[in-house]
């Protein structure tokens, strides 16, 4: 291949890889499986092999692990927190360990672990009590994450000696928590978690601590820094050692003195990895002896004396019988594969989101075929490939519905979005997940109006859109289940309350896609009410602050669109209020007005962003970090890092009893 091909592939790679780990590091939410990670990755080693004039500073193979976040403290790994090569076969893994058999002195065991399928936490000691907690981050730099950890139940909060001491383990999510978190995102609307490893990192590494506390997080400990401190020469005795203080160490480490009992150790644990009730992803493989590992050393980014044998991902083939088309709450219409169900990673599957028309075009499945499946995160069954071998000469490409399968009005593609969409805001399909939308507390805020409410409402076809709640009667409501006079009226003020909401509420309670609660409020007050909105040209939406041409588009496209116009002038006439009424602006005198702020721990009355907003409207501002320009530290339970940082530094400390006296006050 020319050397400009090589050029440009290896550019392509690099951008390709970096934008993954993004998704994969910060947003927690990743668009390709860890295999196909893999093998880019694979592919760019093998360049930079081949072309070691083309390694790039920004290429991922220079970096170690993820980009630190700046909601977080920073925190220092004075001792690097790094990764692990990887190999994809037994012969890899005997030619690794034929290189270190070859090293001197050679090792005289090892000691092999599962690859658990979580994010690296750190937990540092001070005289037996914990201090912190932090994520890798960039092996260098970590978040501060010590209120979220101490929140973790197998988390030791003080150990029955008074070490200083600082271990190293996985931060993860077992399978049935993220099973059932997955399963309640579904239902409000929510994107579902990839895979039990980007749900454990969005867990752990969260503001809001209250959010942490409710994920069933786990953990299983691997490292001990600093051994000989302890008098450790093995990694086997570290495991015990931490096991001994009261940390969760995987019961299933061995120590293996011979290539072929580590296969029959990776055979066994691959046999039995359905049956865990964690993710694993493979199979690590340490020198056993302590002063060898440090002798070994590491290189720029992972250690010479451990590696981790990745697993296959695991594969079944089956046949497609159908392809369904659902609609969700923003009227995206997604395809999903109906198949003859098969035995997959421990479940019976039969079903599996193809996501939208371009994959589906783009792996060109159709009804009939024989395709691989395979499950990301040993949880989300996803379809691998086509076996085009085992095509029906009959075979044709999937129709794709040009009108909404619930509606029948025409399916469009806003902007220049992937997805295929129905935007009839009266299309039944939708009008649930709308309801309940539109109800919510960001949205027009109508307490009591949960979604098993709505489902009776629609039932009974006591209304079909959100103008309907505002002809809701009291006899209406009487018929509900179990809903007495007292909810009856409760829910009757509040629907009544909810007329008078400014009108960022009801824009964001429309649903418009693209259109969140501050996008809502910036076009609120640029237009200051629905109508001028409502009749306003692209560029102008566009223009306002924060807005731009993607949600003008929408926007546009929304109020355009007849059903909408009937539904406003419905709203119109229910009496609900379709100015803005101007957010209150920031108080300018008071207690709070002026202050510069942190906020660390958790309070049982607020959550972070909530606490956050309420300081913000007093006139604090509200910073993330404790310095010499901090007034005040606001300090609720579990209280971290910040808080030693105030008191080192003389900064006023507030407690939570003290913050809700203020609050009253003001
Ligand atoms: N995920 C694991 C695991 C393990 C560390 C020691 C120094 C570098 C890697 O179960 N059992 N042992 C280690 O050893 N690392 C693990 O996970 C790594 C950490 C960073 C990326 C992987 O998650």
């Amino acid at each position: 291949m020319a050397e400009s091909d090589v050029t440009s592939e290896y550019r392509a790679l690099v951008a390709k890889l970096n934008g993954w780990r993004r998704e994969y590091y910060t947003e927690d939410a990743p668009s390709v499986e860890d295999h196909v990670y893999d093998v880019a990755y694979q592919r760019l080693l093998a360049i930079e092999a081949a072309h070691p004039n083309l390694v790039a500073v920004d290429s991922p193979t220079q970096l170690v692990g993820d980009v630190v976040s700046p909601d977080f403290s920073k925190v220092p790994h004075p001792v690097p927190m790094l990764s692990m090569g990887d190999v994809f076969s037994l012969e890899a893994l005997q030619a690794w360990a034929d290189r270190l058999a070859a090293s001197d002195p050679a090792p005289d065991g090892y000691n092999v672990e599962l690859k658990i399928d979580g994010l690296s936490l750190s937990l540092v000691y001070e005289k037996g009590v914990l201090v912190q907690g932090s994520t890798r981050g960039d092996g260098s730099v970590g978040e501060d994450v010590t209120a979220n950890v101490r929140t973790i139940p197998d988390i030791p909060q003080t150990l029955p000696r008074p070490l200083d001491l600082e271990v190293r383990g996985e931060c993860y999510m077992p399978k049935a928590a993220f099973a059932k978190l997955n399963a309640a995102r579904e239902a409000a609307g929510e994107p579902p978690f990839a895979n039990p490893r980007n749900a454990a990192a969005g867990s752990l590494r969260q503001l809001d601590v209250a959010v942490t506390r409710a994920r069933s997080l786990a953990t299983f400990m691997y490292t001990v820094v600093a051994p000989e401190n302890y008098g450790l020469t093995t990694q086997h005795e570290a495991l015990g050692f931490m096991k001994d203080l009261g940390f969760a160490t995987n019961p299933t480490s061995v120590v293996a003195k011979d290539m072929s009992t580590m296969a029959d150790y990776i055979q066994s644990q691959t046999a039995d990895r359905d049956a865990l009730p964690y993710g694993i992803d493979g199979i690590v493989v340490k020198v056993n002896d302590l002063a060898l590992q440090a002798a070994l050393g590491n290189t720029v980014k992972v250690p010479r004396w451990e590696i981790a044998y990745k697993f296959p991902p695991e594969e079944a083939a089956t046949t497609v019988l159908d392809i369904e088309w659902t609609i969700g709450r923003t009227g995206v219409v997604t395809p999903t594969a109906v198949m003859t169900p098969v035995q997959l990673a421990g479940t019976t599957v039969a079903r599996a989101s193809l996501h939208n028309v371009d994959l589906l075009r783009q792996k060109d499945i159709r009804i009939g075929d024989t395709v691989m499946l395979h499950k990301a995160g040993d949880i989300i069954p996803e379809v691998s490939t086509v076996v085009m071998a085992k095509r029906p000469a009959s075979s044709v490409p999937a129709p794709v519905p040009t009108t909404c399968p619930s509606c029948k009005e025409p399916l469009v593609h806003l902007d220049d979005e992937v997805a295929l969409r129905c935007i009839n805001p009266r299309c039944p399909a939708q009008v649930q997940e709308q309801l309940t939308h539109f109800a919510s507390r960001n949205a027009m805020n109508i307490d009591g109006l949960g979604p098993k409410i709505i489902q009776q409402l629609l039932a009974r076809k006591l209304v079909d859109d959100v103008a309907g709640l505002y002809r809701l009667t009291a006899a209406d409501l009487a018929d509900l289940d179990k809903f007495k006079e007292k909810s009856v009226n409760n829910l009757l003020k509040a629907i009544e309350a909810s007329r008078q909401n400014s009108v960022e509420r009801l824009l964001f309670g429309l649903g418009i896609r693209h259109v969140g609660g501050k996008a809502a409020a910036s076009l609120a007050a640029a237009f200051g009410d629905l109508d001028h909105l409502a009749t306003a040209a692209h560029d102008d939406i566009a223009a306002v602050d924060g807005i731009g041409p993607i949600i003008a588009d929408s926007v546009v496209a929304y109020f355009k669109n007849p059903g909408a116009k009937v539904l406003i002038e419905e709203l119109r006439e229910a009496g609900v209020n379709l100015a803005y009424k101007g957010a209150a602006p920031a108080a300018t005198d008071g207690f709070w007005a002026g202050k510069t702020v942190v906020i660390t721990g958790s309070f049982a009355d607020f959550s972070r962003p909530a606490l956050t907003a309420r300081l913000k409207q007093l006139g604090a501002k509200v910073t993330g970090s404790v310095s010499k320009r901090t007034d005040l530290l606001v300090a609720g339970e579990a209280a971290g890092s910040k808080l030693t940082k105030a008191q080192d530094l003389g900064v006023t400390v507030m407690d939570a009893a003290e913050l809700a006296q203020t609050l009253n006050q003001a």
